[in-house]
């Protein structure tokens, strides 16, 4: 080998290795929690026969559920969809003991796959009944993140390592293919506990709002659609109320989902017959878990519905990102997870001087009819918008068409935060996509950077 070919292989072995990536499925995963009507206190004898057995192509990760400072809590393995994830499951990793019992897990995950029939299905549940999402009211255990408790554990922790622990399996169905995780909702059913004291209750919303904020982050999504399950009172006590204040938790919820832009909430649990005071029956858990997915899948805003095209594909980029912002490589553009408004938050990938050029291999021919990317612009750090953005496509990866180019119209000059998707609509036949942003090169001549180097920054390239 000649000396030259040598240095040319170093020079260019690191783009080469960065381009490579491996063929992944993609999976989309809910999360279910709250307390004992989210464990589920159906009884799996109840069960019509199509769903009382193991689903197949839909997996769950139950997370043990145990009480604060149990060094238990959230051990779990995945394993296909069944009755027996109620009441009365548990789990030791490497043997899930599953009850007679069942709750909205079971419909929810049918109606999730008859709701997108082309994709894998993924529940990752951890919910401990009787438990509460205020620090005061501790008794049977609190997801409040600022309880420290006697040795700092609690539901949170419990949450936290389920997650954790889902996560860690790289290939959930041992299919000998990896699984790539996408969070696609946030189920919780919960807040019976916090209905039993005034100043509890009173403080619910405020709670919630917390919880599902730090649930959401877990996940890596901010806006991460949530549905809420609404309290409801049996009346089955002596004074007609199981619930002393469960009009103010509910309230809470109420609020929560009219201020929060990704919130829906089902409100048929007012009409569920119950199997004990405090418990829906059967028949109520069947229907919740299949409004519960109804609910996401309405959320889901019309764009992110259908899961891009470009996530099955295979992605490779001509010039590096920066070893400092670089998520998890190339594939981070296309695993369907946005930045937040902040540029190290691990999710963008940063370009100093340099261009993105993107190519995407769909693996197929395809009918498509938009194409878009997610930019940043935070010129107090030196990340600006894109001169412009080129999108060409073909069908054989040779002959691509002429570059449509788009422009975002923002000032160099406008301060902040800011994020921008712009967005080609086009009904085109393509297999192999190009996306090429244009980096500004050097930052202008008025800013406190002025003749250094600019950057770029790019979370996201979707194909629909
Ligand atoms: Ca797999
Ligand atoms: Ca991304």
């Amino acid at each position: 080998m000649t000396r030259l070919l040598v240095i040319c292989l170093v020079l260019f072995l690191p783009e080469m290795i960065f381009s490579q990536e491996r063929k992944v499925d993609t999976v989309r995963v809910f999360y279910l929690g709250g307390q004992s009507n989210m464990d589920g206190f159906g009884f799996n004898k109840d069960l019509p026969d199509d769903l009382n057995k193991e689903l197949n192509d839909v997996w769950i990760f139950h997370g043990n559920p145990a009480p604060d400072d149990s060094e238990k809590g959230g051990k779990g393995l995945w394993k296909k969809m069944s009755p027996g994830h109620g009441i009365g499951f548990s789990s030791n990793d490497p043997i899930n003991k599953l009850s007679e019992r069942f709750g909205a897990e079971l419909s929810f995950a049918r109606k999730m796959q008859s709701l997108y029939p082309d994709e894998k299905i993924a529940i990752i549940k951890y919910s401990l009944g009787g438990t509460s999402i205020d620090t005061a009211a501790t008794s049977a255990g609190t997801w409040d993140v600022d309880y420290l408790g006697k040795n700092g554990i609690n539901q949170y922790d419990h949450f936290l390592n389920t997650v954790r622990n889902a996560f860690s399996k790289k290939d959930i169905d041992n299919d000998g293919t990896e699984d790539f995780l996408v969070p696609s909702g946030i189920v919780w059913m919960q807040g019976e506990s916090d209905a039993q004291r005034e100043d509890v209750a009173m403080r619910y919303y405020e709670n919630l709002k917390k919880l599902m904020g730090l649930i959401r982050a877990t996940f890596r999504s901010s806006d991460l659609p949530v549905v809420i399950g609404k309290i409801s009172d049996s009346g089955q006590s002596r004074s007609g109320k199981v619930w002393a204040f469960g009009e103010l938790v509910q309230y809470g919820q109420e609020k929560f989902v009219r201020l929060d832009d990704h919130a829906a909430i089902v409100r048929q649990t007012k009409h569920y017959k119950h199997s004990d005071a405090a418990h829906y029956n059967s028949e109520a858990y069947i229907d919740l878990g299949e409004r519960f997915a109804q609910a996401i899948f309405d959320m889901n805003a019309p764009e992110v519905r259908l899961l891009s095209k470009a996530t099955k594909g295979k992605i490779s980029i001509t010039h590096k990102p920066s070893d400092k912002y670089r998520a998890k490589g190339a594939r981070s553009l296309i695993d369907q997870k946005p930045g937040s408004k902040y540029f190290d938050d691990e999710s963008w990938l940063g370009f100093e001087e340099t261009d993105l050029a993107a190519t995407i291999d769909l693996g197929s021919s395809q009918r498509l009819e938009n194409i878009s990317i997610g930019l940043l612009q935070d010129v107090g750090v030196w990340i600006f918008f894109p001169e412009y953005v080129e999108i060409s496509w073909s069908e054989d990866g040779k002959s691509f068409n002429k570059p449509q180019r788009m422009e975002h119209g923002v000032s160099q000059r406008e301060f902040g935060q800011l994020m921008k998707r712009l967005r080609l609509e086009k009904k085109i036949q393509a297999r192999y996509i190009k996306v090429y942003a244009k980096n500004v090169g050097k930052c202008p001549d008025w800013h406190v950077g002025a003749g250094e180097k600019a950057w770029l920054f790019v979370d996201e390239i979707t194909v629909k």
